[in-house]
């Protein structure tokens, strides 16, 4: 069953890689706590001791791994930070702004790895206990310019990044298919202020916050 968590806001932003998503979560937190909000910033994997673990193992591993044990990993990651960090801060009536959620795991997992959907769905469920974002927003940049962004930020390559361009076409084109509830696509070829202010558009319009000065 979906829940929402409390009276608080939960925001996330996906996409592939080098699409912007760190940029734009630091910059949606920022906004927030200067129109006097009290913000949660997250990044997935990661966020408690047990999610920092996982993430090293998921991410930095260097020997292989089979498709269902990094499922897990990022879902063990998932389910403690959304128990320890994320309910308690809705519950709070605080703003979670979430760098990654549940879409990654349909992107990557199923769409990229090839793992069924069906079972994927009903584990992401058992370990967030069915908590859905008010809004998600989907970053979309095609595979070679998240890429090069990459390459020009001179970011150290984890083991997805290091997967072939079948895969993170597959990844992209699940970002791409992805709707439901709150999901939100935006176009993150254009430039930063321009995204920002489309995300911030949208995130007005999906949320009941009430802030000052809003645009
Ligand atoms: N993963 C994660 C799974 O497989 N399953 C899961 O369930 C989960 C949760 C996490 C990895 O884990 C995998 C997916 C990932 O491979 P990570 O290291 O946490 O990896 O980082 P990523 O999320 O992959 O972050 P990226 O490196 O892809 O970058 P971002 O956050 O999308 O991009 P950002 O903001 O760092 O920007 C990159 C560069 O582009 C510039 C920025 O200034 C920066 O230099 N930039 C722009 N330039 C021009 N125009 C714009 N609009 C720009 N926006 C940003």
């Amino acid at each position: 069953m979906e829940s929402r968590g409390g009276p608080g806001v939960f925001i996330v932003v996906e996409g592939p890689e080098g699409a912007g998503k760190s940029t734009l979560a630091r910059w949606l937190g920022a906004r927030l706590v200067a129109e006097g909000l009290r913000v949660v910033p997250v990044r997935e994997p990661g966020g408690t001791p047990v999610a920092e673990a996982a993430r090293k193992v998921a991410l930095k591993f260097p020997h292989g791994m089979s498709p269902a044990a990094e499922l897990f990993l990022f879902l063990a990651a998932r389910a403690d930070l959304v128990e320890r960090v994320i309910r308690p801060a809705l519950e709070a009536g605080q703003v979670v702004v979430a760098d990654r959620f549940d879409l990654s795991t349909m992107a990557y997992q199923v769409a990229g790895a090839g793992l069924p959907l069906a079972e994927v769905t009903q584990a992401i469920r058992l370990a967030t206990g069915g908590l859905v974002p008010d809004v998600t927003l989907v970053l979309d940049v095609p595979v070679e310019l998240g890429r090069a962004r990459q390459r020009a930020a001179r970011k150290v390559q984890d083991r997805f990044e290091r997967q072939d361009d079948a895969f993170h076409h597959r990844v992209r084109e699940a970002y791409r298919r992805a709707q439901g509830p709150g999901v939100v696509h935006l176009d993150a070829t254009q430039p930063k202020k321009f995204v920002q202010d489309a995300a911030w558009r949208e995130v007005m319009a999906a949320t009941a916050l009430s802030t000052r000065g809003t645009s």
